[in-house]
């Protein structure tokens, strides 16, 4: 596609935005690390909260996260630049100002909005007017879970088989659930002990449990569609909450083990069991860090506030 054809500004500046999402069947393992090609499909929400990045023509390369100018040493910083110039003609320098409306604190990674909506900003930039598959495409390059941050609602990232990767892009399914809702509950907003890039890198080469992990998606993303289809909320919660589970399992078994759970995590998931077993149904996923995202119907909001008051409630019902 565009990668090697290097492009030239359309217009002096432009803007896009695009979503967060939260996996519901996770992307672990890689099987091609340069292009993020996944071992296995995924499938995620995508939340009412992203990243807006903004590209124009400037003196020098240049990086605004929130406000504040960011060193082009900086990890973040290369790693943007870096995908930059597999598209821009001549290291042509541009001004990169990014600005993320996830509430401060959430834990939540921003990487899969971010390339998404630098990928949106570079097709207007340069008047590419590609469709959203190959949109995806390009944004997977950035960061893998960024293919499944071009569409709202429910998303299913396809694994795909080609080598050069042009069968590895999201779609959207054609879905949508009023009543469905995400809240945060946040234990810690440290920094991870290691990257998720690197987790599952480790996970891959030193984890036996991770030959499993192909039959557990295989499982668990047609319970995940049927469970969307026919609105069936315990079997998306029950399946969102194993496959989130066998996820760490496959990392806690690699060597060094990775464990990014704190004992906040687990006391919150015996709470959470226990509310379930007194009838307030709710579920969770966790992504690699500490924190949980719980999945829960519109009409156990103002419960679940008086049980967790400090839960961030991110979407009550996602609509087309
Ligand atoms: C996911 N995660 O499906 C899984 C669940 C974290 C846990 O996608 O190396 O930042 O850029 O392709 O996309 C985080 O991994 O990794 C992730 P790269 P990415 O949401």
């Amino acid at each position: 596609m565009l990668v090697g054809t290097k492009s030239t500004p359309a217009i002096d500046k432009a803007s896009a935005f695009a979503p967060v999402n939260i996996a519901l069947v996770k992307y672990w393992g890689k099987r091609n690390s340069e292009l993020n090609l996944p071992r296995t499909s995924s499938l995620s929400i995508s939340l009412p909260v992203g990243t807006t990045t903004s590209i124009q023509t400037h003196s020098v390369d240049a990086l605004v996260l929130n406000g504040s100018s960011m060193p082009l040493t900086t990890p973040f910083a290369e790693r943007l630049f870096a995908f930059i110039d597999l598209f821009r003609q001549n290291h042509m320098p541009l001004l990169i100002t990014t600005v993320n409306d996830i509430p401060t604190g959430a834990g939540l990674a921003s990487s899969a909005s971010g390339f998404a909506a630098l990928t949106r900003a570079l097709d207007i930039f340069f008047g590419w007017n590609l469709t959203p598959k190959e949109l995806s495409i390009l944004a997977r390059l950035g960061s893998g879970s960024a293919s499944r941050s071009l569409y709202s609602g429910f998303v299913e990232w396809h694994a795909g088989t080609r080598e050069d990767g042009l069968d590895s892009y999201a779609e959207r399914l054609d879905e949508s659930w009023d009543e469905l809702s995400v809240g945060f509950w946040i234990f810690s907003d440290k920094t991870k002990p290691i990257d998720s890039r690197k987790a599952m890198q480790q996970t891959v080469d030193t984890s036996l449990l991770y030959k499993a992990w192909p039959d557990v998606v295989a499982r668990d993303l047609p319970l995940m569609k049927e469970a969307i289809a026919t609105k069936a909320f315990s079997l998306l919660g029950q399946t969102a909450e194993s496959n989130a589970l066998c996820m760490h399992a496959t990392m806690q078994a690699s060597l060094p083990p990775i464990i990014y759970f704190l004992p906040e995590t687990i006391a919150a998931m015996h709470t959470i069991w226990q509310w379930r077993e007194k009838g307030l149904e709710v579920y969770f996923t966790v992504d690699a860090g500490p924190n949980l995202k719980l999945l829960f119907l519109k009409k156990d909001k103002e419960t679940l506030l008086s049980c967790i008051p400090e839960l961030q409630i991110m979407k009550s019902g996602f609509q087309l």
